[in-house]
């Protein structure tokens, strides 16, 4: 593999061309006609156009992409995440066009984009998993049978859904009768399926994910894990390793557990399965990303591991020569997305010129970003403009640091949620460890508005 064919956009475009670039390897960047003046398209070797502004026609657009890394002799498409990144048909596109797809096989993707199915394969398996149905349900009665059976109330998951989209709780029989229909209809509608399953409603959860590697030997290993429950509306705000909940003996069962997800699936290249923790400390399975994640550089800063170097050279068909007990975990580290959103306009996008970007730096300090003064942030894409992330010896140095570099950071021109991540950590609750889900939504609702974020 010596020319890589870079399908994304933003800061995982830029970290997939650094990437190539250490390890001696061309990048060529698919932009879209409104990302030309990006930092990517500067930075990697080449750079094609494959579309305009609208993702359905460029950063989504197979054919324009396919022909792209074709045209331009690469031998493999990186799909960064979003967009493309966990779709089947393009990696079996991939595999038709001798391209080889940084990620795991189409089988892989089609198999973990039915989260029912998957659910049935893990419980199968062994993992543990909620309550709840191993099938579609086929009708408001089998629904209520169901529901019936494991005890109200229950969540109402589209099969084809994830990330928090096609979810409906419900507290009774009769709510679940009056919502069944609408929640199909909207999974028809968003997902092209109207598959439901249902499952225990739990409350107030953790999120915490294990990132795993795995080889086309079957041989697969985790890099810990990652404590993702600080979040608005399924979108992660702060995400850290390791997670101050859990205690070794958890720590090694949630890694087993993960590992053993990703064997049953035939699982290669790096990946993600997503467990919610309970008040006990009970974990359940949840579902598996099958891509690089946004939050994948605090896993590198407490394992020293550059997973997307490995995505490349797995992908490539080397062998995972990085052994499990060769992974030793060191500090801790904590990621804060900085979004260019305006947390006191309930989070609305913003869009237009950086006047000035004056990253942090010093000691333990990472910024991954693609934001540079003049950019212009258009108002069409995903409003994330970088990831602070930082290292400490402990989460309280880890929580610190965050502190001065998060007031160090000058973004203007456009409001971030830079102001909001500084607020978290000076919060009593955050550096107590003691929050969960609903951190975000029940601080707002103790306080009245909480936070409240000053301008910068
Ligand atoms: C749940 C749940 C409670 N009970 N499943 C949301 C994302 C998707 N991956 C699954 N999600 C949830 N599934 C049961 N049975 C609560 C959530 C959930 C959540 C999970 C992870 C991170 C943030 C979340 C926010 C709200 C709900």
């Amino acid at each position: 593999m010596n020319k890589v064919f870079v399908a994304n956009r933003g800061e995982i475009a830029l970290r997939v061309i650094r990437a190539c670039r250490e390890m001696g390897i061309k990048s060529v960047i698919g932009y879209s006609e409104a990302d030309g003046d990006s930092l990517p398209v500067r930075l990697a070797d080449e750079s094609v156009c494959i579309g305009p502004m609208p993702a359905a026609k460029s950063y989504l657009n197979i054919p324009n992409i396919i022909t792209a890394a074709m045209m331009t002799g690469c031998q493999a498409v990186h799909p960064g995440y979003g967009f493309l990144a966990e779709n089947p048909y393009i990696a079996e596109i991939c595999d038709k066009c001798g391209l080889t797809f940084v990620g795991p096989r189409a089988a892989v993707l089609e198999t973990v984009s039915d989260k029912a199915a998957t659910r049935k394969l893990m419980r199968d398996a062994g993992l543990p998993v909620l309550p709840g149905t191993d099938e579609a349900i086929k009708s408001i009665s089998m629904a209520q049978e169901v529901a019936q059976s494991i005890g109200y109330p229950v969540l109402l998951k589209a099969a084809a859904g994830g990330g928090g989209r096609g979810l409906r709780s419900v507290a009774g029989p009769e709510e679940l009768a009056e919502v069944y229909p609408t929640v199909r209809a909207e999974a028809e509608l968003a997902f092209g399926s109207g598959d439901i399953y249902i499952e225990k409603y739990l409350a107030g959860p953790r999120h915490v994910e294990v990132q795993i590697l795995a080889d086309a030997s079957g041989y697969v290993v985790h890099l810990g894990e990652r404590e993702c429950s600080i979040q608005r509306r399924h979108q992660k705000l702060i995400e850290e390793s390791p997670s101050v909940c859990l205690s070794p003996t958890m720590r090694r069962q949630l890694g087993e557990a993960a590992v053993r997800a990703a064997r049953i699936l035939g699982y290669t290249n790096a990946g993600t399965v997503e467990f919610l923790v309970d008040k006990q400390n009970d974990f359940f399975f949840l579902e598996v990303n099958a891509r690089i994640q946004v939050e994948h550089p605090v896993t590198e800063m407490v394992t020293g591991v550059d997973l997307v170097k490995w995505q490349l050279r797995l992908a490539d068909g080397q062998p995972l020569t990085l052994r499990q007990e060769a992974i030793t975990f060191r500090g801790h580290a904590i990621e804060c997305r900085i979004n260019a959103e305006d947390p006191e306009r309930d989070f609305a996008p913003e869009s237009g010129q950086v006047k000035l970007f004056v990253p942090p730096g010093g000691p333990g300090v990472r910024v991954d970003s693609h934001l540079y003064s003049g950019y212009n942030v258009p108002d069409s894409y995903d409003s994330l403009l970088g990831k602070i992330i930082v290292w400490g010896e402990s989460r309280e140095e880890a929580v610190e640091r965050m502190r001065r570099v998060l007031s160090e950071c000058m973004v203007v021109g456009v409001k971030t949620t830079i102001p909001l991540a500084l607020e978290i950590m000076n919060d009593s609750s955050f550096t107590a460890g003691d929050f969960c889900t609903t951190y975000l939504q029940d601080r707002r609702e103790a306080e009245g508005g909480w936070p409240q974020v000053s301008g910068q």
